[in-house]
Formats: C-alpha cells, sequence, structure tokens
C-alpha cells in the first residue's frame, strides 16, 4: 500500500515554492491536501484574496495532489487524527514564525503512528510576503478594495483599523508592520477616513463642516497610493436624502463601509459626551436613514454600519441594545457601539448581551476611552472590527507643534533637527522622488 502524506495549504498566490512541496510530497506517497478555510486562515491574520472554492480549483487541478480536505483550523490536530498521515511536509519556513506552535502539535501528534515530518527548504525567492509586496505596488481595483472588508470581517479575525487624515498617513496604515510579543506579524487591515481628523486636518470643527465633496477628494487621494479598505465616518449622515447621494458617492470611489451615528441637529464629537447639547435621533427615523442608503446601493458588498450613541448620551445599556436591534431588523449590516468611559465595563456589556441574541452581525468599537483592551480581548469578547480613530493626527501635531517652538527659540533648526526625520530618510520615502 502507498503511503500517505499530508501537505497544509492556503494556496491564495500559488508559486514555485508551493509547487516545490507538492512535487517533494508526491515523490512520499498520496498527497491530501488540507486546504484551510476561511476561518482557519482567520486564525493566522493571513487573509486570502480569492475563497475556498476558487483555491480549491486551483489545486485540485494539480497532478501531485490525490485529494482535498477542508482544514477548519489553523492547528492541523483534527486532520491528522483523522487520517494519521505516514509524512507531513511543509516549507522549513515555519520553525522561526508564529506557526511554531503548530509545528511543534505536528510533531507530537505525528509520534503516535510513527509518522515522520519533512521540511522542505522554502525558497526565499519566492514567498507569499514578497509576492504581496509586489501586487501592492500594482495598486487596487475599486471593487477588490470594497469588498476586502466583508472578506476580512468573514474571517472571523479581529480587523484592525487605523485612522487615515490624508495619503501620507495612508501610507502608514499600508505599510506599517510589527512582531508581537508572541512573534506574529502584525500589520493594519484597513483605514477609517475620521470626521474628527478630517475636519481638524482642514482646520475646521468635527460639525459636518466639511462637505462630503472636499471629504471624497481626500479619500481619492489616499486611494490613489494604498490598497486596504476603508470605513467612512458620515457623521448622522445628514438628511435622508443626502446620505443617498453619500452612499453613491462613496461606492462609486472604493469605499467599503460607511459608519453614521443616531444623532440629529447640529453635530459634536462624542467624546464631548453630554458637556454640549446633542441630540439622539429617534429610532424611526434612523431606521428609515439606514433603509433608505440600503435601498440606494448597487454593490452587495458596500456595508452600512449603524452608530449606537446611547451609552455617550447617557440614555443607558437598555436603549443602546434596543436600537441595536432595531437598527439591524432595518438592514445595517453593522452596529458600532460608542463609550467614553476609560473602563471597559458597559463596552464588555453591550457586547454580551448584543451577543447572546446575535451572533454574527458585526460589531464595531472605537477604543479611543477604554484603550487598555487588546485586540486580542476584543476578539474574546466577540468585537469583529477596532478602529484606532484618531492616533494619526494626534501623534502628528505635537512632533510639528515642538519643532516650530524649538526653531523660534533657537533662532534657527539646529536643535530641532534630532526631533526630524533624517533629509536621505523623506528622500527616499516615497519612490519615484529621486
Ligand atoms: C471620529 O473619529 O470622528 C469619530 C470617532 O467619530 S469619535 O471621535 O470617538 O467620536
Ligand atoms: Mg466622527
Amino acid at each position: 500500500m502507498s503511503k500517505t502524506v499530508y501537505v497544509s495549504l492556503i494556496a491564495d498566490l500559488l508559486h514555485a515554492g508551493h509547487v516545490n512541496i507538492l512535487k517533494e510530497a508526491s515523490k512520499l506517497g498520496d498527497v491530501t491536501v488540507g486546504l484551510l478555510t476561511q476561518k482557519a486562515t482567520g486564525e493566522l491574520n493571513d487573509v486570502p484574496y480569492l475563497d475556498y472554492e476558487h483555491r480549491k480549483i486551483v489545486i485540485e487541478n494539480l497532478s501531485f495532489v490525490s485529494q482535498i480536505i477542508p482544514q477548519e483550523t489553523a492547528s492541523y490536530k483534527d486532520n491528522l487524527e483523522k487520517l494519521k498521515p505516514n509524512y507531513v511536509v511543509h516549507g522549513n519556513d515555519w520553525k522561526n514564525t508564529n506557526q511554531r506552535k503548530y509545528r511543534d502539535e505536528v510533531i507530537e501528534a505525528l509520534k503516535s503512528w510513527n509518522g515522520e515530518l519533512i521540511e522542505v527548504d522554502y525558497s526565499n525567492d519566492i514567498n507569499n510576503l514578497k509576492i504581496k509586496d509586489e501586487m501592492t505596488k500594482l495598486g487596487i481595483t475599486t471593487t477588490a478594495r470594497q469588498s476586502r472588508l466583508r472578506t476580512l470581517i468573514n474571517s472571523g479575525q479581529v480587523v484592525k483599523i487605523l485612522e487615515v487624515h490624508n495619503a501620507l498617513s495612508g501610507l502608514i496604515a499600508e505599510n506599517a508592520t510589527s512582531t508581537t510579543s508572541d512573534d506574529e506579524q502584525v500589520s493594519f487591515d484597513g483605514m477609517w477616513s475620521s470626521s474628527l481628523t478630517d475636519s481638524t486636518s482642514k482646520g475646521k470643527p468635527d460639525i459636518e463642516a466639511v462637505d462630503t465633496t472636499a471629504r471624497v477628494n481626500s479619500l481619492n487621494e489616499i486611494f490613489e497610493v494604498t490598497t486596504k479598505p476603508l470605513i467612512y465616518d458620515a457623521d448622522t449622515g445628514g438628511k435622508t436624502e443626502h446620505f443617498e447621494f453619500t452612499v453613491k458617492s462613496l461606492e462609486r470611489v472604493g469605499v467599503s463601509a460607511v459608519i453614521i451615528e443616531d444623532k440629529t441637529g447640529l453635530k459634536k464629537n462624542s467624546l464631548f459626551g453630554n458637556d454640549v447639547k446633542q441630540t439622539q435621533d429617534s429610532i424611526e427615523n434612523f431606521c428609515h436613514k439606514i433603509k433608505s442608503g440600503k435601498t440606494v446601493q448597487v454593490t452587495n458588498d458596500f456595508m452600512i454600519i449603524a452608530r449606537i450613541e446611547s451609552l455617550i448620551l447617557e440614555a443607558g445599556m437598555d436603549d443602546a441594545i434596543k436600537r441595536a436591534f432595531a437598527y439591524v431588523e432595518a438592514g445595517a449590516d453593522g452596529v458600532m457601539i460608542h463609550s467614553r468611559l476609560k473602563d471597559p465595563a458597559e463596552i464588555t456589556e453591550f457586547v454580551n448581551t448584543f451577543r447572546a441574541k446575535d451572533k454574527h452581525t458585526p460589531i464595531v468599537v472605537v477604543p479611543t476611552s477604554f484603550n487598555s483592551v487588546t485586540t486580542d480581548e476584543f476578539k474574546t469578547m466577540g468585537v469583529n472590527v477596532v478602529i484606532y480613530a484618531n492616533h494619526m493626527l494626534r501623534a502628528a501635531y505635537p512632533g510639528m507643534m515642538s519643532v516650530a517652538k524649538s526653531i523660534l527659540q533657537h533662532k534657527r533648526s539646529l536643535e530641532a533637527e534630532p526631533d526630524c526625520m533624517k533629509i536621505k530618510e523623506i528622500l527616499e520615502l516615497i519612490p519615484g522622488t529621486k
């Protein structure tokens, strides 16, 4: 009887490295590919562009592969215990990444039936990260950018969104990466066009004074140099008749989601709470606005997310929950619950109560005040999207102000130099400057 071999793949961007692994695996026996489902890739924070069925079509036509089965989790354990293969074949690149724990599990599982892990030299010239980098340089179509947010949410990972207020901050959301304490490579999944920072960067108050045309111009500049999806803060959405036009404009440029808040009259920033006069809309009016927006949207992917201001305006948890269900009933594709308390208790209570009845509607949070909560904790809670809503602008301003003051104080820029990016760095920051 021929031996059995298990290879786990995402196979979004199939390249020579994958083919080499499958070729080596097929020399050992009959190859079963455990193709990671969208949920499983979400656990790895590596959400593919192609869905499961499309990835499967490509793999099942490779002569090295005998059968394909879904791998439902990032861990191989369930599939390995079912198949008890003689070999597991993997690229040797996973030893020093956050996949190390899955490698350890594989080695442990194989011991029970004397299976063997074979690690194939993984090409350094061609790998997913490099190919993704190259693809980013090519840009993205409007529809691919737009649908990406839903794909990310459906993967089950917490979607991390960073505020952007111009093309340069867009580049930071696009390119910033870091490694966490558990060796996970992380980057932002998308961008937030904040009414607060878009207004502030234009020197205007956050009272819906910057019109939609000016805001969409900013989006166009950001979209010219980025590929990630964007969520747009449309304040109250304005009058229902005007909101319908906003939805169409946003869809046309490739925005993935709009968030509207259930306030009415002259809007003030939520972080003021009841320190300023703010009025909450009636449930009936707001539901009508949501329904009208959903009726005029052209694509299936565009999302209208309803933002609940009950906790901000101290109208109580019951009101927040009642509104959330009413807005979902009216067609909202998600709810955003806002709070300006440092303690996340009311957010946790809202999420628990909502999730007890509704397991799937995406929940969005903006943890400007309750900033001690990590993305892992939000995931455990049942939150889907976390928006860091103003940090790029807030980080930039003190730096600029302190350099401006230093130049005045010292009558020259010498002392300010260490606080500035090097001239060489700025000349090299944007490709094509040379
Ligand atoms: C914004 O970023 O403009 C928001 C979030 O609406 S908040 O400022 O917290 O209200
Ligand atoms: Mg706002």
